[in-house]
């Protein structure tokens, strides 16, 4: 996409996320669902494919391009950008990097349009931040895989018609070696979606159970190799965490300008809050920790397009973009006071949204980690 068009994609979404999507955040906390006119102008504005190649109908952006796209959708909470979340990322990229032909000409034209909705199903029960242990089971029987297990938190289960299923091909070897991915059609006999979870925040995005029972998937569903779906998987998400990170620079943004907005407008003492070292102190410190995180990202992202590995730098992006987002919302909260509380301003809505980027697509602890097993592997 030349820059000129690009410049144009990130002003439409910019007017639509400020004048569509802000006016109706606190509907969609309330209802705890995404209208479906928006869903589908979503889909015109062509934000389902962000991340599709455009030889199969999606835009084709590159992950800079991409990340500049996100930090607009992150000036509106955080639920909207989940409607879209799983295509652009964790739901589509396996079949991007890892598909055939065949695989990607049968479905990715129908993701870059939002028709497939896809989600991502690594999680289990005891399959958490330890994903390599998936105890959902993949046996072959003539042409076909029959699947069975039971699959976590899955994000947009509920929407869904296709799966991205890690699932344990080889059951004598317990680690990452005897986990394959495949694509698993939603109308496929013996699928089972739990209820969505009542959750702490992200109010219409929806997370739910999802069972398999003896469902038999044809052979050549699987993505890549027999073995290779934890590779699959941890790859999909070093891309997948650097777009949860250009999330949270966009929601920090929004914060730091409804914090500064206050602190303006509200007085104490005689005087506007903002006049105050210690309130300008925290207005500081966000905006310095919004702009390293912002930094981080697009760094980050140039060097995926580069070609680079960056799984240390994506670890590093979403560990300290994360734990960013989630000081930024504490001290908004700290500046709006009371009001900072209670329901109508919604800056307690944006704290409890925040929460659950230092937990999904692995926790601090496990960007931690591999970040020091990335520097311990290559010393620089
Ligand atoms: N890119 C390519 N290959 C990778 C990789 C990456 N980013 N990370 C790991 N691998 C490969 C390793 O090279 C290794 O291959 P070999 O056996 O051929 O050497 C294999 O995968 C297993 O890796 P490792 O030994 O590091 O696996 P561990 O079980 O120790 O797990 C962690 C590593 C903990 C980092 C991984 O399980 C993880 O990321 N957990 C969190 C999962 C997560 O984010 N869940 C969120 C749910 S999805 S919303």
């Amino acid at each position: 996409m030349d820059a000129e068009t690009r410049t144009q994609l990130i002003e439409a979404v910019r007017r639509f996320v400020q004048e569509k999507l802000r006016p109706l955040e606190r509907e969609v906390a309330e209802t705890d669902e995404i209208p479906a006119w928006v869903q589908k102008e979503m889909g015109e504005l062509g934000l389902y494919g962000l991340s599709i190649p455009e030889e199969y109908g999606g835009l084709g952006l590159s992950m800079e391009a991409e990340c500049l796209v996100v930090f607009e959708l992150g000036q509106v909470s955080p639920a909207f950008r989940s409607t879209i979340g799983t295509n652009v990322g964790i739901g589509s990229q396996g079949l991007v990097m890892f598909g055939s032909d065949a695989q990607k000409e049968r479905y990715l034209p129908q993701i870059a349009t939002g028709e497939i909705v896809t989600s991502f199903a690594l999680t289990e029960p005891e399959a958490g931040s330890d994903s390599a242990s998936v105890r959902t089971t993949a046996r072959l029987d003539a042409a076909h895989y029959v699947i069975n297990g039971t699959k976590r938190y899955i994000t947009n289960a509920d929407r869904a018609s296709l799966f991205t299923v890690m699932a344990r091909t080889d059951p004598d070897k317990k680690g990452a070696s005897g986990v394959s991915a495949f694509l698993v059609p939603r109308d496929l006999d013996g699928i089972a979606i739990g209820k969505p979870e009542k959750k702490m925040g992200q109010q219409g995005a929806h997370i739910c159970d999802v069972m398999f029972e003896n469902v038999r998937v044809p052979a050549e569903n699987i993505l890549g190799q027999e073995g290779q779906g934890f590779r699959v998987a941890m790859q999909v998400l070093d891309r997948g965490r650097l777009h949860i990170s250009a999330m949270c620079v966009g929601v920090a943004e929004r914060l730091i300008e409804e914090s500064v907005a206050y602190a303006a407008e509200r007085r104490q003492f005689g005087e506007p809050i903002g006049n105050f070292q210690l309130v300008q102190a925290m207005l500081a410190d966000s905006r310095t920790e919004a702009y390293a995180a912002r930094c981080m990202v697009l760094d980050a992202a140039r060097r995926r397009d580069a070609g680079e590995r960056i799984t240390q730098e994506a670890a590093c992006a979403k560990l300290f973009a994360s734990e960013m987002v989630g000081r930024v919302a504490d001290r908004a909260v700290q500046i709006f006071g009371g009001a900072g509380y209670v329901a109508d301003h919604g800056i307690e809505r944006f704290y409890r949204d925040v929460r659950i980027f230092r937990i999904y697509e692995g926790a601090s602890e496990i960007q931690r980690l591999v970040i020091a097993r990335e520097m311990l592997k290559q010393p620089r």
